[in-house]
């Protein structure tokens, strides 16, 4: 990870070593039956990405003094999820894309209907998980809240919903308010969901609690995607591990787009200050999350 405060480096390093364990536990063995299916799966999960998402859950969960093994399954719902709407995004119907996370995207290394079925059966996974994976002291009613709250992120409220107004924007023009409302869905809502499911993990969660950490995770999810686009203009293919300039290769409206990439970096830092001053009910144990809000519009990949 790049352009990260300090004290981030340990945090994350910490996180991404749990999630990655859990995930290599979590999905089904590459020798098991149907081989190429989890193969591909695997392929498309472990070993790849900067973790963003899980590493909101545990910083969430750490504010809220969580279990870390309930923290672990939430990670590894979200990020299941993310992977799945990675590999359907880059398929040819979709992006079209040939590099995802510095190697050959899964319908390139898999074939495409492989593909197409290794995120079906992720997006699956993540809601078996929630629903069965061991999760300490988080009750059934907890887990309902989380089954809820990650279906509508990811459904055609959420991300899915999302993806299908950047797909008719395409060689549009939008003004501002309808760029933000594309980017709230498709990637600010699974973000938010991020936080919120490591909210939910905590054994006590406050109303006023979840309100300040809404408000954060909508800034962050934001956030996000403004120094996304950021990135698709300023940033080069091999730091990203994804095609730079493929936003505008593709006539897709970006924020730079519409307000200068000047203007952009300034509504990136507006998100990033209104993140952390929805934090300010929250203490040293919130710090993860402040760090995490700079590091978003911080990034150079
Ligand atoms: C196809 C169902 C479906 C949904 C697609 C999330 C999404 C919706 C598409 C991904 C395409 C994209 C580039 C979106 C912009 C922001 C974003 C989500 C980037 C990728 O997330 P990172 O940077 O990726 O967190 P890593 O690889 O680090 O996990």
């Amino acid at each position: 990870m790049t352009m990260q405060p300090p004290e981030l480096a340990a945090f994350a390093e910490h996180c991404r070593h749990r999630v990655e364990t859990a995930l290599e536990q979590f999905l089904p063995a590459p020798a098991t039956l149907p081989q190429d299916l989890h193969q591909a799966m695997r392929y498309a999960v472990l070993d790849g990405g900067k973790r963003v998402r899980p590493l909101l859950v545990y910083a969430a969960g750490q504010a809220l003094d969580a279990d870390e093994q309930a923290l672990d399954v939430a990670a590894s719902a979200v990020e299941c999820i993310h992977a799945y709407s990675l590999v359907h995004d880059d398929l040819p119907a979709m992006d079209n894309d040939d590099l995802r996370r510095g190697k050959p995207t899964c319908h390139r290394a898999f074939g495409e209907a492989l593909a197409i079925l290794a995120g079906d059966a992720l997006q699956c996974k993540a809601f078996h998980l929630l629903a069965h994976a061991p999760m300490g002291a988080v009750d059934a009613e907890a887990r309902v809240e989380m089954l809820e709250l990650l279906a509508l992120a990811a459904g055609s409220r959420g991300m899915v919903g999302g993806q299908a107004l950047d797909m008719a924007a395409v060689g549009r023009e939008l003004d501002i308010a309808e760029l933000e409302d594309m980017h709230i869905h498709k990637t600010g809502a699974l973000i938010r969901a991020a936080v919120l499911l490591g909210a939910w993990c905590a054994p006590t969660l406050a109303h006023d609690q979840r309100r300040a950490l809404d408000h954060y995770a909508k800034c962050i999810g934001l956030a996000f995607q403004v120094q996304d686009d950021i990135l698709d203009v300023i940033g080069d293919t091999q730091a990203l591990g994804k095609r730079a300039g493929a936003d505008r290769a593709r006539r897709k409206p970006t924020y730079p787009d519409l307000l200068g990439l000047a203007g952009a970096r300034e509504r990136a830092q507006e998100l990033h200050q209104r993140a952390l001053h929805s934090l300010e009910g929250f203490g040293a144990e919130a710090d993860p999350l402040r760090w995490l809000s700079h590091y978003i519009v911080a990034r150079s990949a």
